[in-house]
């Protein structure tokens, strides 16, 4: 079920955006939830779930959050827009444990990595930055421009340049979704996509293509996908800086409400992994898709129980980006209050991703290195010696034997 509020903002704010993208502030804009004066006036809070002073404290957060966005909406999306487009890797960093910028170990380009389970919508998200941030129209990529599986499933690792532009200083990987039933393989690929890095059309362990993988094959696809892969060798392979997690709050709604928790806990298991936290040293960034589906109560308690689940706050780190509309239609640039919560998280991600670059290996390091390596091929070259020496003395042994 779907519900529509249309807001006339007290003094102008929440504007909708022109056929340029360009706000206007005084036009009433479309805001799927009540107005804080409602709420403040007692409106809404006595929900079910809302019985507990803290859970309407929370609602109440819930609701401001979304009022300064819709607010920010009109205000300065351009702004902000502007300034992911002349964003440049390490643009955002600051000083921090006396080490100068000099010598921070900053990548060319940022790396951002979307993960989550199997049709939550990260591939629709990845459409949307693209049509917020580079303000090309839309462009349903998700169908068309890979060897995309059965019923549209991303395959591959794929890399998005969202901007459009040869100077961006981020991009934006699309992951193949994990599968609730085989959680534990899944991880491991996270944590092998976030420690040892991402390339373009890095073929899956988990995908359904992957010869390798105990998953059902689409033969239909499986010899395309591993030309691509082979060709894909030659991408440049990147480290992450920061990772989303995408979450179908729709589904999580009815984990919650039919007490079948194996969402709710697969989720919560990812947003934790420990590999994450270990190579972006940070969480990742929460986004909650498939909100359109669901009522204003649900979408709002259900945000408040995730987060609650997640132990972490619900206003900080977690957008509500659906990515189609009350109508079901593809969500595009000139939806205020979702294009500046697209925009945002992806700032946010680059503020967290320049915060957490190591330091540039020192001399030291180097030397560490260099002897490790040296070590190494001591103990290849003596077991080689060895090996070599057992042989020879077999063959003595042989040789003896015959005379
Ligand atoms: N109602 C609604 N549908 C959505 C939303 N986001 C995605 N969808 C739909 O959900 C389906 C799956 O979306 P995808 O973007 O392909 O999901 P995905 O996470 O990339 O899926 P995998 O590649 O299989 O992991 C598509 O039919 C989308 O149109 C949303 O916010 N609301
Ligand atoms: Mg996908």
């Amino acid at each position: 079920m779907r519900s529509t509020v249309q807001l006339q903002r007290p003094g102008g704010g929440g504007g909708e955006a022109d056929g340029d993208g360009d706000s206007e502030p005084g036009v009433p804009c479309f805001c799927w939830w009540r107005s804080l004066p409602e709420y403040e006036a007692g409106a809404g809070l006595e929900t079910p779930k809302a019985a507990n002073t803290r859970t309407a404290t929370a609602r109440m957060r819930v609701v401001r959050e979304l009022e300064r966005l819709a607010a920010a909406a009109s205000e300065s999306i351009d702004e902000l827009r502007h300034r992911l487009l002349t964003y440049k890797a390490g643009d955002l960093w600051f000083p921090a444990g006396g080490i100068t910028k000099q010598d921070t170990d900053i990548p060319p380009v940022i790396t951002l990595l979307l993960l989550g389970f199997a049709g939550v919508g990260k591939s629709s998200l990845v459409n949307l930055m693209y049509s917020v941030l580079g303000r090309s129209g839309f462009v349903p990529f998700a169908h068309t421009s890979s060897p995309a599986g059965k019923e549209g499933r991303t395959l591959n690792l794929e890399e998005h340049n969202v901007l459009r532009s040869m100077k961006s200083g981020f991009c934006v990987f699309d992951s193949p979704g994990l599968d609730y039933d085989h959680i534990s393989e899944g991880f491991d690929e996270v944590s092998h996509w976030v420690e040892d890095g991402v390339r373009h059309r890095q073929l899956c362990h988990m995908s359904p293509s992957s010869s390798s993988s105990s998953f059902p094959s689409f033969p239909s696809t499986s010899t395309s996908t591993s030309s691509s892969a082979a060709a894909g060798n030659r991408f440049m392979r990147r480290r992450v800086n920061c990772a989303f997690v995408v979450a179908n709050l729709s589904e999580l709604h009815s984990s919650l409400a039919s007490g079948h928790l194996q969402p709710l806990d697969a989720t919560r298991q990812l947003f934790h992994h420990p590999s994450i936290r270990e190579s972006c040293n940070d969480a990742p960034i929460l986004i909650l898709t498939h909100g359109d589906e669901l009522t204003e109560d649900e979408r709002i308690d259900t945000r408040v129980a995730l987060c609650d689940y997640l132990g972490v706050a619900e206003t900080s780190g977690v957008y509500d980006i659906p990515c189609l509309n009350e109508h079901g239609v593809h969500i595009d640039e000139f939806e205020p209050v979702t294009a500046y919560a697209v925009a945002e998280a992806v700032y946010r991600a680059l503020v967290v991703a320049d915060r957490c670059h190591p330091p540039k290996p020192g001399l030291k390091d180097w030397l560490l290195v260099a002897l490790s390596w040296a070590m190494c091929a001591l103990s290849a070259f003596f077991a080689f010696l060895s090996c070599f020496c057992s042989k020879l003395a077999k063959l003595n042994r042989d040789y003896q034997k015959k005379r």
